[in-house]
């Protein structure tokens, strides 16, 4: 079967509680490859097409605030289902409910803000994973 890319960020809220090398060890040690790593801060252009999806709702601008906040951490990993398997390794969007075990049921935390401040982003589709990968890592 062809190998599967995702894109996964550490948000702000994981670099800045230095849970980026907790989170790259999760993706590993499930089995996947890391195909490229690349700290950097996000600009509103890159943010603005990257939730494009969710222009409009209550959360898009405290979203793309904290998106702004500090530092994200970009990683394309590589493997079988990793889609699929990565958002399955990071838990449901609310850190509160999500099971124990997952990125975000485990580490994080609800503060009780605008926007779910929940350490990590992974592409839902095939769909979005190319066009995330080719927003984020324009080169590969
Ligand atoms: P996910 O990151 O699980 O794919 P999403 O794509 O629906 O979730 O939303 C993108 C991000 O926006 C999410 O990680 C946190 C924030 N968010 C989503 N729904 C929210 C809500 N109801 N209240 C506050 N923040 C929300
Ligand atoms: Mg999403």
């Amino acid at each position: 079967a062809p190998t599967e890319r995702t894109l996964v960020l550490v948000k702000p809220d994981g670099v800045r509680r230095g849970l980026s090398g907790e989170i790259l060890r999760r993706v590993e040690a499930k089995g996947y490859t890391l195909v490229a790593v690349e700290l950097r801060t996000a600009g509103d252009d890159v943010l603005a097409a990257h939730y494009a999806e969710h222009e409009g709702k209550p959360f898009y601008a405290p979203l793309v605030d904290f998106m702004k906040s500090g530092a994200v951490l970009a990683v394309v990993a590589e493997g079988h289902r990793v889609i699929e398997g990565f958002r399955s390794l990071a838990g449901t969007t609310d850190p509160t409910t999500a099971a124990p075990g997952t990125i975000r049921g485990d580490l994080g935390r609800d503060w009780g803000l605008k926007v779910q401040q929940n350490l990590v982003h992974g592409s839902d589709s095939a769909e979005s994973a190319a066009r995330e990968i080719a927003l984020w890592f324009p080169a590969l």
